[in-house]
């Protein structure tokens, strides 16, 4: 069967979505071509919602979350980890070389030092002079896709039709101290299931837990959806639970085996960079409010 890979990613993440591809091209697996892609992410000082560079709790610590799924159904995942700017590959490694799926906080950064991971000061100049000043008035509430701008989530299909996927993020800007969103929590901010496709999410992580989102569209998918089909469904799932008071943002991007991709978002400003044959783009997917 002739089977062709594509990678596609939350937001316009052209370095990272070129890096996965390279990876792919030279026939590489989904899963090294979403770790590699979302490190591109990780390591940028300038998105300021993942790794280096994010924006930090109230108390000014940056707490990352990641997961990672491959197309057997493994997983892994990281919880609330400081000081190491891959979580994504943490997230692997808990996968690969642990019996569990999800460590949190203190143990999960003592298992990255065991696994060789450096001691990385995250929070910048810049983020850390942004939060003082958020600091002055100490106002909690959601900026519609600019406090909370591109968390990662990335899926990719290899050239065996292996489907895999990652997710990274520093979660919410100026979130109570230990709390953990969607992102690193399967299901909800990422599913693969190798039968059918995969899907992730970016957004007010509490909203795509409530639903478990991911998984939601996955199983919609299964049932014959469309990705884009799924995608909405998804999205009017957490409509229907927010009727007065849709002022955040939640995009879901989804994969089928067939290298089908679809997108739905609640407000417009979300896009999507997808990676195939067909080239590399950024698609801007329809919102329920225009
Ligand atoms: C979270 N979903 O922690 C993440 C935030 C996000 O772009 O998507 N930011 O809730």
């Amino acid at each position: 069967k002739n089977i062709k890979p594509i990678v596609i990613a939350t937001w316009n993440v052209e370095n990272a979505t070129a890096k996965a591809w390279e990876v792919l091209v030279n026939g590489g697996s989904s899963l090294d071509a979403v770790e590699q892609g979302v490190m591109i992410e990780e390591a940028d000082e300038n998105n300021q919602s993942v790794g280096k560079g994010g924006r930090p709790d109230r108390d000014g610590t940056v707490t990352l979350d990641a997961c990672i799924m491959d197309s057997e159904g493994n997983c892994g995942a990281v919880l609330c980890m400081e000081n190491i700017m891959h979580p994504i590959s943490v997230a692997r490694k808990v996968m690969e070389d642990t019996p569990h799926v999800m460590l949190a906080g203190k143990g999960a950064e003592k298992f990255a030092y065991e696994k060789g991971f450096k001691k990385t000061h995250l929070l910048t100049e810049k983020s850390k002079q942004e939060w003082l000043t958020w600091k002055k008035t100490s106002h909690y509430k959601h900026i519609v896709n600019i406090e909370n701008h591109d968390t990662i989530g990335m899926l990719a299909i290899d050239s065996k039709g292996a489907i895999s996927g990652a997710c990274t993020t520093s979660g919410m800007a100026y979130k109570i101290a230990g709390r953990v969103g969607d992102s690193p929590i399967i299901g909800a901010g990422l599913f693969i299931d190798n039968e059918v496709g995969g899907a992730t999410a970016t957004g007010v992580g509490e909203e795509v837990v409530r639903t478990v989102g991911s998984f939601l569209i996955v199983e919609l998918m299964r049932q014959g959806k469309s990705p884009q089909e799924a995608c909405e469904e998804g999205v009017r799932r957490i409509i229907a639970k927010n009727k007065d008071k849709l002022n955040f943002q939640i995009g879901f991007i989804a994969i089928n085996k067939k290298g089908e991709t679809g997108s739905y978002c609640i407000q417009p400003g979300f896009s999507y960079r997808t990676y195939s044959e067909a080239g590399h783009v950024n698609n801007i997917p329809e919102s329920y409010i225009k």
